[in-house]
């Protein structure tokens, strides 16, 4: 008898385990809980303050775009700076990357990143809150910070832009909860 006890507390425990290591490794790039309304609404609170996700450098566009990323996934974005943004990370189950093709529209939520041309050699990065700004796409409107150089001393808030589409351009769409 103790011996049936002692194999099922072996399988139990067995169970338990390589349920706890399916849920860890899922987790590890799982589709956001939250809905694209979601994701709106929070970029929405991000406006008008200052954020340093990092703790380094003061107000960078790497630091906004990692609290939003960080709302919607449980973690921040890898890359020394903003343009490596696309390279240095997987987002196979957390988002799309999309390059700017002609025929590509942004849609709010959005991450886009700028390339090295922008941010002194750095990129640059935002969240997009209006894809087709101009009512013919060739400009989105984003909340930045950075943009004008105003975040290591902390006097550039998180604010809205309003950006050419340039070819270079990437957009990473997160894949929202239905
Ligand atoms: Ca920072």
């Amino acid at each position: 008898m103790f011996k049936y006890i002692l194999k099922i507390s072996v399988l139990l425990i067995s169970a338990t385990l390589y349920i706890f290591v399916i849920n860890q490794s899922s987790n590890a790039s799982a589709a956001t809980n939250a809905t694209q309304q979601d994701a709106i609404n929070h970029v929405e609170t991000l406006n008008g303050k200052g954020w340093d996700y990092d703790s380094e450098y003061g107000w960078q566009c790497f630091d906004l775009v990692n609290e939003q990323w960080d709302y919607l996934y449980g973690h921040g974005l890898k890359g020394d700076y903003a343009k490596d943004i696309p390279a240095e990370n997987n987002f196979i189950g957390e988002a799309t990357v999309y390059e700017n093709t002609s025929d590509f529209k942004a849609t709010a939520g959005d991450i886009v990143v700028f390339n090295e041309n922008y941010g002194e050699g750095a990129g640059h990065t935002a969240i997009v809150t209006n894809g087709n700004y101009d009512g013919n796409y060739l400009q989105f409107q984003s909340l930045d910070q950075n943009w004008e150089g105003g975040g290591a001393n902390k006097t550039e808030v998180a604010h809205k832009v309003v950006h050419d589409y340039e070819s270079e351009m990437v957009f990473i769409r997160p894949h929202y909860s239905k």
